[in-house]
């Protein structure tokens, strides 16, 4: 897979409703059905850190302030560096809402928690759970699943980002600029 086509997989789950742009909204509501499909409340200090991480990172993508992230926003912020510094924050902050005994790992019930109120389909996260969890304990540690999301939008071959974010709807012809039949 190249860099522009894992771009697209992510952008196409960040972009819920599918107009083109990842709003302001459509960007927090991740964070809030997290929290909810974890049963926490909306004050738990741990979705208090995850709804700023993520006001921040999507404020740093959001380029010329206009209130929209676009593709070409998205892709030319997206990679290493945005991840180390921004990415990194929010997905651990996400993990760690559905990570209930604070130990850093989570079972395949708690990370299909996780990624189903993130926008996965359920056989991806399977796929993904299983490739992460390397030695078969039926735990995913946090710095593999971190690792694994970077290596993909980094443009790195990261069989879990495929499995992760490649989905039916993620390649719809009508978001990769392909003209259209109507
Ligand atoms: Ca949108
Ligand atoms: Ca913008
Ligand atoms: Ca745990």
């Amino acid at each position: 897979m190249d860099d522009i086509t894992a771009k697209r997989l992510v952008f196409a789950m960040l972009d819920a409703d599918g107009d083109g742009v990842i709003s302001a909204d459509e960007y927090s509501a991740r964070a809030e059905r997290v929290a909810r499909a974890t049963g926490r409340t909306t004050d738990d200090p741990l979705v208090v850190v995850a709804r700023t991480a993520g006001r921040r990172a999507w404020a740093s993508m959001d380029a010329d302030g206009d209130g929209k992230v676009t593709f070409e926003e998205y892709a030319a912020w997206a990679g290493a560096d945005a991840f180390d510094t921004v990415c990194e924050p929010v997905l651990g902050a996400l993990f760690d809402l559905a990570d209930r005994d604070h130990d850093g790992r989570l079972d395949l019930p708690e990370f299909t928690t996780l990624r189903t109120a993130l926008g996965n389909p359920v056989g991806n996260i399977e796929a993904a759970f299983a490739a992460l969890d390397a030695d078969g304990d039926g735990r995913v540690v946090r710095d593999d699943y971190l690792a694994s999301v970077r290596a993909h939008v980094s443009g790195e071959s990261s069989p879990v980002g495929e499995a992760l974010y490649n989905s039916g709807t993620a390649v719809d012809p009508a978001h990769s600029g392909h003209p259209g039949r109507d």
